[in-house]
């Protein structure tokens, strides 16, 4: 299901303003009348002032700054309040869900105190039309900063080529997560999320922007700036968050600049709706002390261990940031191959045979740590109820044999899942995800009906109450009213893939992409139709689709296309009706 979401068109920000900067000159004259009743203002001939207000538990306080003139006053006579950001949340009192009703009431008086107090002043100087206009310009942004001030901020988390089964929440797993295991607990867990793509860049494309990256022509990780000139013309999700005021940054993996021989020009997290970010080119990157890292466009060395340096940075950003809205992405590389694990950390399985899953175990308890330290900065800080937690992994686990090179290869477990990375069974695109928002995503909850990283996009957006990007569609949906039991129906009828294969080499050796060979799949309800290896070249009969049935097999291994041809016809026409309204592969 397509839905085009119109929205509040950035065109008309202009008229917008306007309209709130009269409307502020009316509160401000509506306050000035009301303010009769609580302030007392005394005007001397010579245009000096005498002013007693209220204090803040409510009694009246004289102030006699009778010959002073105006303009000498110091600031603080003009209002205290006046000069301090109105919309800050105060990090030494937490911001509890069950009082923000209260806080905000709070905020609107003193807001309103600041505007009786200052208007009467510029009023009493003798400016009431130009002074009142000027109040609405000044007082204007204060509006927004309240208004602000009530936006939840947004912690999007993702792993790298994470196994489905190696989260105790979703298999039998040996590796203990449990700071991941908390966003589940207080949180709503997800057992049929899916991904767009069963590799990192494309599934990236697809999260970011809310839609099928097929629709700017990507079915592959596909590098060059020309190949990816459509999905650069995309607003992406940090955008929108930024545009809307929020402190946007990215920790951890990009990788939708191209790799690590050849960087984008337009293709910077700079460009694409950060404020700030700390990274590494390409899509892969050793672990150890010592790395190079970009923060911005400045190169140094990694000062810990990767895994730990994205926790250190994350909770540095909310530190920074945590007085006002933000919007942090958070991208872990591991579990992604190379596989670097800290002794310490590897030395937690010692009972594990198998070195190379030791490694992953501990690549897998860095970051959980990682996770856990974020966790507690926000609780810390009094904003983990006012903070949208999400959690998902990028696509399916490495394989473990030497079929995949190198840098895919990295032990996971999908099990009992068909298939791993770059395949669109089970095993590549389906992935663990939890999203947790106190008070307002359910908590310690289960949803079980189909879901998308393309739904992330809508969600975030329209729980921060932040208009919709009105330029291109949205194949998302937003999944709170479906997480909360409003809407019973389903987030999506149908969802579909399509990826380039990787085959093995002819001459032999591990899997390689292949250009115009692809896999596709279409999963409705319970039913799964998967084609593999299809020569989009070719005028051959392209391969027969193979039909599961996911209710009571889940591992994709029993092929029911010739007892259920019917179904067969109906999904593969729903297929070819959806990439038809794709845009072609670009390769
Ligand atoms: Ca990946």
């Amino acid at each position: 299901m397509i839905q085009e979401k119109q929205s509040m068109d950035y065109n008309g920000n202009f008229y917008q303003s306007l309209g709130s900067g009269i409307s502020v000159f009316s509160l401000i004259i509506i306050t000035n009348l009301l303010a009769r009743r609580d302030t007392y203002l005394l005007r001397s001939s010579n245009k000096r002032l005498a002013s007693a207000k209220r204090s803040e538990d409510g009694s009246v306080v004289r102030k006699n700054i009778n010959n002073v003139p105006h303009r000498q006053l110091p600031d603080r006579h003009l209002s205290p309040r006046f000069t301090r950001p109105i919309g800050i949340r105060y990090a030494d009192k937490r911001f509890d869900s069950r009082k923000e009703f209260n806080l905000l009431w709070l905020r609107l008086r003193r807001f309103r105190q600041s505007v009786v107090e200052n208007s009467w002043l510029f009023l009493l100087n003798g400016r009431s039309l130009g002074s009142s206009l000027l109040i609405s310009l000044i007082l204007f942004p204060c509006l927004q900063a309240i208004a602000a001030d009530s936006k939840p901020n947004v912690v999007l988390i993702l792993s790298d080529d994470m196994g489905y089964s190696d989260l105790p929440k979703f298999g039998e797993s040996e590796i203990p997560t449990p700071n991941i295991d908390r966003l589940a607990n207080e949180g709503t867990l997800f057992t049929e999320a899916y991904v767009t793509a069963p590799v990192c860049v494309v599934s990236r494309m697809g999260l970011l922007s809310g839609q099928y990256q097929q629709r700017f022509g990507m079915y592959d990780n596909i590098y060059g700036e020309e190949k990816v000139r459509l999905f650069l013309d995309q607003t992406l999700l940090p955008s929108v968050f930024q545009k809307a005021g929020y402190r946007t940054a990215l920790v951890g993996k990009w990788h939708l600049n191209g790799n690590k021989r050849k960087q984008y020009t337009r293709g910077s997290p700079l460009q694409r709706g950060f404020d700030e970010y700390i990274s590494f080119l390409g899509g892969d990157s050793p672990f150890w002390k010592g790395t190079p890292v970009n923060r911005g466009d400045d190169p140094y060395p990694a000062p810990e261990y990767l895994t730990d340096l994205w926790g250190s940075e994350a909770c540095a950003f909310i530190d920074r940031n945590q007085a006002n809205p933000f919007f942090l992405y958070l991208a872990f590389n591991a579990v992604h191959s190379p596989m670097h694990a800290l002794d310490a950390d590897q030395d937690q399985f010692s009972n594990i045979e198998d070195e190379n899953r030791r490694i992953y175990d501990g690549m897998l308890l860095s970051m959980d740590r990682s996770i856990g330290r974020v966790l507690q900065r926000l609780d810390t800080h009094g904003i983990a109820d006012n903070t949208i937690v999400v959690f998902l992994n990028d696509n399916g686990g490495g394989e473990s044999t030497e079929r995949y090179a190198p840098h895919s290869r990295n032990f996971a477990n999908n099990q009992p899942l068909q298939g791993h990375k770059f395949d669109v069974f089970e095993g590549g695109v389906r992935v663990p995800m939890m999203i947790r928002w106190p008070g307002q995503v359910p908590a310690d909850s289960v949803y079980g009906k189909m879901v998308s990283s393309m739904d992330l996009l809508p969600t975030l957006v329209e729980a921060a109450g932040l208009p919709m990007p009105s330029d291109q569609p949205t194949d998302g949906v937003d999944l709170l009213p479906f997480i909360k039991g409003e809407n019973t129906s389903t987030p999506h009828e149908w969802l579909s893939w399509q990826n380039r294969s990787w085959l093995p080499r002819k001459e032999g050796g591990f899997v390689v992409p292949t250009p115009n060979i692809h896999n596709s799949a279409i999963r409705k309800g319970n039913w799964k139709l998967v084609r593999l290896n299809e020569n989009l070249d070719s005028g051959v009969r392209p391969p027969a689709w193979q039909l599961y049935n996911l209710e009571t097999d889940i591992g994709e291994r029993n092929d029911l296309a010739d007892k259920h041809t019917d179904i067969v016809k109906e999904l593969s026409s729903q297929f070819d009706s959806w990439r038809s309204s794709m845009h072609p592969t670009i390769e």
